[in-house]
């Protein structure tokens, strides 16, 4: 059971409807002077954190429901919703949510009696429990959600023969399809396809949206592209530069604009949170646009589940050890339908963009290694091998120059079912979206509370290719990504940031 956590401090107030805490964020402002030298100058902001305690109802709208990550993040919803157990050649297994920070990782709150105290990162503040969570959404392809469980071939079969009388009730909604932005290969299983221009596209998508806020009672919804990764799209200004731009081009039917950005559009158009989960650029710059000028939050993209994940510790280990990483290599293979459709040169382009930019930070903030700012050689291929289906193999080599021209050869095979990777962060990633929609702060300088910016950086933990307000750095590194976090909970609450230094136990 997780116990809330709350604070006891002058600065921290509980009212039924808010919590709200003073805060001091403190930073450092670095120039430099005439002569090179660093000046660095502590600087302290006040803010007040206000979160509204109430959770919502909360129902997901999952473009590509009937996938391998669609069916499998609803199975296990449902799955842990029933407390269901089933029996495998290891014995018995309950329903769990491994994998997922919200619900299996804990924080360090601070120090008792007995040394340090560990709570559920849940716990830091009021969160949508996953069970729950209502699941919706569309799909090109037809089958009800059992008969896609079983096209999966992730859940335990003694798994899905329980979860059969829940599942073969939903059916996705018939979804938007332009053949010419995913593979050719995926034309088989497009048989609930939407028709119409693309204006129409986008009204039949905002009538579900609607429809299902209303049918099934929610509070809020999101909406979460996991669905097959798409090209990129051309980014031209006329087309898609802006907010007006785009709503123009949809009208106009210009071929440019992909699914996934009608899904975006007409999300933000509902005013409802928009995440992408696959690597293309749903994100043009009139997404962008618009959710500002609406003001809806969007986030993304492409979860960061497993390799990469990896790619973003061991870089970052290796870089801040003083280590000099100069190849990294990485190979997969996996057969489910995810990498049918990446084994066409435009999808597949996708990916390797979103899985090569992952260490570019990391490198960057190291001028006594890179000095010439050359990035180590980087290569990413993938390849279509039906028979492991969802279980990807991933192996990975990263070569290194150490001391005295010495060469340090990590290599790394990692296998695993990528949509049991991937389904706790779709979890995290709306529990975690719905919450700081939930958040608002202001400072000395505001009059009012407001938002976070409508571009939810603080999700990136979970993303390959983190998209960031417009001028803000790129955090790659993973447990960068997580203290961000971290912290911010901890600001919300009044709580400083856990800074690792333990002096309390360093006195003579
Ligand atoms: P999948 O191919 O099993 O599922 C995608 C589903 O989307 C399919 O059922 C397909 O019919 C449907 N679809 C395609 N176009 C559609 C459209 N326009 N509207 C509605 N539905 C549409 O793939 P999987 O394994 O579920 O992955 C989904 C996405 O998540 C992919 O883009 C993948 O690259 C990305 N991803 C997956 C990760 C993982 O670990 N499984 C990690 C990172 C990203
Ligand atoms: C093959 O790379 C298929 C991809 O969809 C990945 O499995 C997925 O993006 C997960 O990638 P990673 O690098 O986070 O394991």
């Amino acid at each position: 059971m997780a116990f809330p956590v709350r604070v006891e401090s002058p600065g921290v107030r509980y009212s039924p409807e808010y919590l709200e805490a003073d805060y001091t964020y403190t930073n450092t402002a670095v120039r430099r002077d005439a002569k090179g030298a660093y000046i660095a100058t502590p600087v302290n902001t006040k803010y007040t954190f206000r979160t509204q305690r109430k959770v919502p109802k909360l129902g997901v709208m999952l473009v590509g429901l009937g996938g391998n990550n669609g069916s499998t993040v609803t199975a296990a919803i449902l799955a842990n919703k029933h407390r269901l157990s089933w029996h495998t050649k290891e014995g018995l297994q309950h329903a769990n949510y491994l994998g997922s920070i919200t619900q299996a990782s804990t924080v360090c709150l601070g120090t008792g009696p007995e040394g340090e105290v560990y709570v559920p990162l849940k716990s830091m503040l009021p969160m949508v429990d996953p069970d729950d969570i209502i699941i919706d959404g569309w799909d090109i392809s037809s089958l009800n959600l059992a008969d896609a469980m079983e096209r999966a071939q992730v859940i335990d079969y003694n798994l899905q023969v329980q979860l059969r009388p829940y599942l073969e009730g939903i059916k996705p909604r018939p979804s938007v399809y332009f053949p010419d932005f995913i593979a050719a290969n995926q034309a088989d299983r497009a048989d609930n396809v939407l028709k119409g221009t693309k204006q129409e596209l986008l009204t039949a998508i905002r009538r579900d949206i609607r429809d299902f806020k209303d049918k099934s009672g929610v509070d809020k919804v999101i909406l979460l592209w996991t669905a097959n990764t798409e090209r990129f799209s051309d980014v031209i200004f006329e087309v898609n530069g802006t907010a007006e731009n785009l709503l123009n081009s949809i009208k106009n039917n210009e071929s440019e604009v992909s699914p996934s950005t009608l899904f975006a559009v007409a999300s933000i158009l509902e005013g409802i949170t928009y995440i992408n989960g696959s690597p293309q650029n749903t994100f043009v710059p009139g997404v962008i646009d618009l959710a500002q000028k609406r003001k809806v939050f969007i986030a993304g993209d492409d979860f960061k589940s497993g390799q990469t994940k990896l790619k973003s510790v061991l870089v970052d280990f290796l870089v801040s050890a003083g280590i000099k990483p100069v190849s990294i290599v990485s190979y997969n293979h996996l057969g489910n339908n995810d990498g049918k459709n990446l084994s066409a040169p435009q999808t597949f382009r996708s990916k390797e963009i979103s899985k090569s930019n992952v260490v570019d930070d990391m490198v960057d903030s190291n001028s006594i290694l890179y000095p010439d700012g050359r990035r180590p050689d980087h290569c990413v291929v993938i390849k279509y091998v039906p028979y492991v289906g969802d279980s990807k193999r991933a192996m990975d080599e990263y070569t290194s120059e150490i001391m005295m021209g010495g060469t340090n050869t990590l290599v790394i095979h990692n296998t695993c079912e990528d949509s049991l990777l991937a389904s706790p962060l779709i979890l995290d990633l709306v529990i975690l979206a719905e919450l700081f929609e939930r958040v608002q702060y202001k400072t000395d300088a505001d009059d009012e509370f407001r938002n976070f910016n409508v571009v939810m950086s603080i999700l990136n933990y979970l993303c390959k290719a983190p998209l960031v307000p417009k001028g803000t750095p790129v955090v790659n590194s993973l447990f960068r990504q997580r203290s961000c976090i971290e912290n911010v909970l901890r600001a919300c609450v009044g709580l400083a940031p856990i800074n690792h230094m333990l002096l309390e136990y360093k006195h003579a």
